[in-house]
């Protein structure tokens, strides 16, 4: 397989943690999101994929599939072991819930285009960029912390979609200085998830297009 992916982009390390967990081989394709404006906006990027963004992942069919938790669900029931759901219908519904708290609900007010978009076309400040990205991580990780019990992942011990999303928003939240004093629980889950290889070896900075 190969998986188009920009090291920052926390929406493809979702996907670099699902392949991980699942050990299945794949090849890196960098598209660096910011040189040269960027260039997953280069024809042959939106040749594969119209919405320019990443992760796009090139199934062994030959297929190419966008959208992170689109990708994972097809990793999932293509690769069911480990299962990135639990099996209980109730217990599916919460690990998909906290999934697109992140997924709906922070990441795409907080994306690199949104940003971009703010600061170029509705000429916002910096600082006034910061504080809307500080809002929508914080707003979200609330819900969340009220929501989850570490033990020691989001739903219990076996690791679901919901880490796979959340341990990526925790990485942008650090580096865009978010204060995380108040959610306790999702730092523990963070490092509980951190200790599995899949999880380290899918983090940006262990990536082949790292800087
Ligand atoms: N909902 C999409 C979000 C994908 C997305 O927004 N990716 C960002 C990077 S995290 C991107 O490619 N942005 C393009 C740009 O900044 O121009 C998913 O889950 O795959």
């Amino acid at each position: 397989m190969k998986l188009y992916s920009y090291f920052r982009s926390s929406a493809a390390y979702r996907v670099r943690i699902a392949l991980d967990l699942k050990g299945l081989a794949y090849e890196t394709v960098p598209v660096n999101l910011v040189k040269d404006g960027g260039h997953n906006r280069r024809p042959e990027f939106r040749a594969l994929n119209p919405q320019m963004r990443v992760p796009a992942l090139v199934a062994p069919t030959g297929d190419v599939l966008i959208q992170s938790l689109a990708i994972i669900e097809y990793l999932d029931e293509t690769y069911p072991d480990p299962p990135l759901l639990p099996k209980d219908p109730i217990a599916r519904a919460q690990a998909r819930a906290l999934a697109d708290i992140i997924a709906c609900d922070i990441h795409p007010l907080n994306n690199s285009g949104t940003l971009r978009y703010l600061k170029r076309e509705m000429h916002q400040e910096q600082g006034a960029i910061d504080a809307w990205y500080h809002h929508w991580v914080i707003d979200g990780f609330e819900a969340i912390e009220a929501l989850v019990q570490p033990s020691p992942y989001c739903c219990g011990s076996q690791v679901t979609v919901a880490d796979v999303c959340l341990v990526p928003q925790v990485a942008n939240a650090r580096r865009l200085q978010v204060p995380l004093a108040k959610f306790p629980k999702i730092v523990s889950i963070e490092a509980a998830c951190l200790k599995l290889t899949a999880f380290d070896r899918a983090r940006p900075e262990n990536q082949p297009d790292a800087e």
